[in-house]
């Protein structure tokens, strides 16, 4: 009998802690959103998975660099996509200076660098070697360019050092910044009709792949160091001499006190990963089927409850 009223004691009061440790703060959960697609989308699947705990959510837009600092600061509260190409040197330094972590990765494997759609290939043969493709400049010239090649890169804040690259190879090519990936986009469209030859920057987990067959670039392999130390790479005296890491990671970010104040919303946001097919069709939902993000992130809730509601229940 004692023993027995112990027990459910000890089981109430257990309960009761877990209770209170679930309970998450009615403060917004602040999301930053960028200027490309899939993360766009994901922001607002995740928020809605933790509205639909209960939690509140609010979406600021920011830059995808600057991000890292703010999610240190707590000024926004997590980053659902650190690409490793793009983000891995921004997020580690903020990693070092303190206040936010790594959540784990993404089951998914990506890829940021110079692409081509497949009819370039017919015009350059020697491609994807980077060299064959230096030798080709000539191909990607426009008035804007002279006699130079044009590689259409992404928005700067996307921080790519493309142009550093292209120094250090000693390539005969001139980087233009797109404004926005939708231009990314145009270029390959406006040049399939007479398919001319171009050269942009791209990524994988996209919807690109779906639409228009190509393949990136083949540059030195990147090793660690080639950003940062002149010795390593093929130039022994400058930087970036390498290509973007070709099975690069995708991470999440947290503010150190996510924990404690979202408790609940931090344990799914652990249990969170997504696949490169998931963060292929959440770019497509957008980029091609033209919904709004919201709608997008509502659609694919929608379609696949099996994945994240899981997430949820064996959350806490
Ligand atoms: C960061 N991005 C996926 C656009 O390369």
């Amino acid at each position: 009998m004692r023993i027995t009223s112990l027990l459910s004691a000890s089981a109430l009061a257990l309960a009761s802690v877990t209770a209170a440790q679930a309970q998450d703060s009615s403060d917004p959960i602040v999301i930053p959103t960028h200027n490309w697609s899939s993360q766009i989308v994901m922001s607002h699947v995740v928020g809605q998975i933790f509205e639909s705990m209960g939690n509140s959510v609010e979406y600021v837009s920011t830059d995808s660099q600057a991000v890292y600092e703010s999610v240190r600061l707590g000024d926004v509260t997590l980053e659902l996509e650190v690409w490793e190409g793009a983000f891995g040197p921004a997020f580690e330094a903020a990693m070092e200076k303190g206040g936010l972590h790594d959540v784990g990765d993404h089951n998914a494997v990506t890829r940021e660098d110079w692409w081509y759609p497949m009819w370039t290939k017919e015009a350059c043969p020697g491609l994807p070697s980077w060299e064959a493709l230096n030798e080709c400049a000539a191909l990607f010239a426009t008035p804007e360019t002279g006699d130079k090649g044009r590689f259409l890169g992404g928005p700067v804040d996307w921080l790519k050092h493309d142009q550093e690259r292209v120094d250090a190879l000693g390539m005969d090519f001139v980087v233009v910044n797109a404004g926005s990936a939708s231009a990314l986009w145009a270029e390959v469209g406006s040049a399939e009709r007479d398919r001319r030859p171009v050269v942009i920057f791209n990524w994988t987990p996209n919807f690109v792949e779906a639409l228009y067959p190509g393949e990136f670039v083949e540059f030195p392999e990147y090793v660690d160091g080639c950003k940062d130390d002149p010795a390593v790479g093929p130039n022994p005296e400058m930087t970036y001499d390498c290509g973007n890491p070709a099975n690069g990671y995708l991470k999440k970010a947290a503010w150190d006190g996510m924990e404690e104040k979202w408790p609940a919303a931090y344990a799914t946001l652990k249990n969170i990963s997504f696949t490169n097919p998931q963060i292929a069709e959440m770019a497509k939902l957008v980029d091609i089927d033209e919904l709004e993000p919201e709608d997008a992130a509502a659609e694919w809730l929608e379609q696949n409850e099996a994945i994240w509601k899981p997430w949820v229940d064996g959350g806490a």
